[in-house]
């Protein structure tokens, strides 16, 4: 049956990694299919490049008054919310994170006039580190047990959630998803990155915090380099940056390895490279894994979080345990050597991610979710 269109205001931080894409591209896509879509949010979805007359965006200002020690985000935010809700009389708040998202939705959904759904996407860092912390712990079952319908971005997110809180809501799994026609702007970025034409490129794209562990991934490149030719990509930038940088000019790499920063356009790099490198100890799913491999770049990842539903080992990569740096660089070396091998894991990298992963059939599962809390 064709769904009805609705008016769903969107919750997220649009400049944060993979939740802020998923965050974004969700409503592009929800726009598309002629529903009209409310971003709050402090600033603008850092994807949307083109106008839609059916994306509005609402700024949510922080007041800076000083008298306060902390700017009241959450407070700023749950008032804009609020507002919205009645303004633009909307169905559904989809918030993405428990904490801060969630709960800001709760409260301005009881200061509203109007009934309005709450549908909450947990997307891991809220869950796995925060939920970690006691003072966090009863809010977050709140925030969950408040919601309407609560989803996932992968099963392993959902048991750590059912296991670390008490709550008997059920929680479904939605995958992220990407467009499976990325994209491409620029054709020889390899030759102006200063990259050999027999050179291997290994690429690792992340927000530089400890728990991705981007030290271990210049340590296999260490490896890699030492047996052929090749280049590493780091893409991104965060608090373990400076340590990173130094760490390459110990081990003699600064030659090889080409700090990028923060990049929008994370495909014209992705095709550029041979082997992508996700060696994090905490990931609830790795959205720039599925980036990758409908790029057809083959991924290495941890045996951690939700990277194994993404990464077929052996298959459409390689699963490694955490820190297993000598077996990592070990598989590295086998997929840059073996041609036939590497093409084989590239065409069913990018398959897989298109049968399992592609937006049109994920978007559908979240207008699901809205269609039944509206029902109810
Ligand atoms: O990984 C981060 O530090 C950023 C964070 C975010 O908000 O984007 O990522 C989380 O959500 C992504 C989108 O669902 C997932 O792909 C990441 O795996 C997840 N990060 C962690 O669980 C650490």
């Amino acid at each position: 049956c064709v769904m009805m269109t609705r008016k769903i205001g969107i919750v997220c931080y649009p400049t944060v990694g993979g939740s802020g894409v998923v965050a974004t591209e969700l409503g592009i896509q929800l726009a598309e299919q002629n529903h009209e879509v409310h971003f709050i949010s402090t600033t603008m979805p850092f994807r949307l490049k083109k106008l839609y007359p059916n994306i509005y965006f609402h700024e949510v200002e922080v007041s800076n008054y000083p008298v306060f020690k902390h700017p009241p985000y959450d407070l700023s935010l749950a008032s804009k919310i609020a507002e919205v809700i009645d303004r633009e009389e909307l169905d559904i708040i989809h918030a993405h994170y428990a904490v801060p998202h969630a709960i800001c939705s709760i409260f301005a959904k009881q200061m509203a006039n109007r009934d309005v759904k709450i549908v909450t996407t947990l997307h891991g860092t809220d869950i796995t580190i925060l939920g970690i912390d006691d003072n966090f712990n009863h809010m977050i079952s709140y925030a969950i047990d408040q919601s309407d319908q609560v989803t996932a971005v992968s099963n392993s997110l959902r048991k750590q959630t059912e296991n670390a809180f008490n709550i008997t809501k059920p929680i479904e799994v939605i995958y992220n998803f990407i467009d499976p026609e990325p994209r491409y702007t620029q054709g020889n970025l390899r030759s102006q990155l200063g990259i050999q034409e027999h050179e291997k490129v290994l690429i690792h794209i992340s927000n530089f915090r400890q728990v991705k562990r981007v030290d271990d991934v210049v340590k296999v490149f260490k490896t890699v380099h030492d047996q052929m030719d090749s280049k590493l990509l780091l893409v991104g930038d965060g608090p373990e940056h400076l340590k990173i940088r130094n760490l390459v000019d110990e081990l003699g790499l600064s030659e090889s390895v080409i700090f990028l920063g923060r990049q929008d356009n994370v495909h014209d790099l992705l095709t550029i490279s041979d082997l992508k490198l996700l060696l994090s100890e905490k990931e609830s799913f790795g959205l720039v894994l599925l980036e990758a491999m409908v790029s057809g770049v083959p991924c290495i990842g941890t045996d951690i979080g939700g990277i194994p539903e993404v990464i077929i080992d052996n298959e459409t990569g390689f699963i490694s345990q955490v820190s297993d740096i000598d077996d990592i660089a070990q598989k590295s070396i086998t997929l840059l050597t073996d041609d036939e091998k590497w093409n084989e894991f590239s065409i069913k990298a990018k398959k897989y991610a298109i049968k399992h992963f592609s937006a049109e059939q994920i978007v559908k599962q979240y207008e699901n979710i809205y269609q039944n809390v509206l029902k109810n």
